[in-house]
């Protein structure tokens, strides 16, 4: 049996994801735990859980900012803008700074956390996407199917792996979240998330998000795709929202009892 896999990248199409014998990553789905209001003029590019707030980096040229959120209303109470000609992306937490992505223009930003202050500016090859960190290492997405590992204080590169599923690529990873040892990523312009273990790149569990926002809540031209996870380890509760969504959603994962696997 064919698992139904709509709006999946080129990539993972032409993987033709397939359950049956022997087949080894698990796909999960979802339940709503709770919904909270959230900005429909946020076009959500990176999103983080830090003592009790929600920290957001936004993005569009002339529209991008980072915002402090309060996760019970969705009121913003910190927002500095991002310089009009650059699209913001990804956004990560490391000690007192905060850190976010451009998407094309090879600069990234390091802003004071309590202030939001821009603190200085640092540069990159390639494209921006998103970032998260695992304790040690900073992790960055940019558009393909590499996750690059930057040192915390030079923010430069100092390894990347691959993601795959079954040995093959999947390109367009984007917003990112380490979860309990694990990488969390959702591909762009899909309503999947991916389990990513971090040695390898190997995907190791697909979350199956179709139907979390439902077509009652979107907006033609203006609600966009799935893009945002944060996680509160202090109470374990996981987050997602999307571009332009009404509602940010803590959800929590259901095995489905179904797996996937690339056809040979
Ligand atoms: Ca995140």
């Amino acid at each position: 049996m064919k698992l139904a896999l709509t709006r999946w990248t080129a990539t993972l199409a032409a993987a033709a994801l397939s359950t049956g014998a022997g087949a080894a990553v698990p796909v999960y789905g979802f339940e709503i735990v709770r919904a909270y209001p959230h900005d429909v003029h946020a076009f959500t590019e990176g999103l983080l859980f830090l003592n009790g707030f929600l920290y957001e980096s936004t993005g569009l040229e002339k529209h991008s900012s980072i915002r402090k959120v309060r996760l019970e209303n969705g009121e913003v109470l910190q927002k500095i803008r991002i310089p009009p000609q650059y699209f913001g992306e990804g956004l990560v937490v490391w000690q007192q700074r905060l850190i976010s992505l451009t998407w094309k223009s090879h600069v990234g930003f390091v802003f004071d956390l309590a202030t939001l202050q821009l603190q200085k500016r640092f540069h990159y090859p390639g494209e921006g996407w998103a970032l998260t960190q695992d304790g040690r290492r900073i992790i960055m997405s940019d558009g393909t199917a590499d996750l690059r590992f930057l040192d915390p204080q030079s923010l430069q590169e100092t390894g990347r792996i691959r993601v795959s599923l079954e040995g093959k690529p999947i390109d367009n990873v984007n917003e990112l979240e380490w979860v309990k040892g694990e990488i969390y990523a959702n591909v762009w312009r899909t309503n999947w998330l991916l389990r990513i273990n971090p040695d390898s790149g190997q995907v190791v569990g697909l979350i199956n998000l179709s139907g979390l926002l439902p077509a009652s809540e979107q907006v033609p031209g203006q609600t966009d795709v799935l893009n945002g996870i944060a996680y509160d380890a202090a109470r374990d509760r996981l987050f997602v929202t999307g571009k332009n969504w009404p509602k940010l959603f803590e959800i929590r994962l259901k095995p489905t009892g179904e797996s996937a696997q690339a056809n040979r």
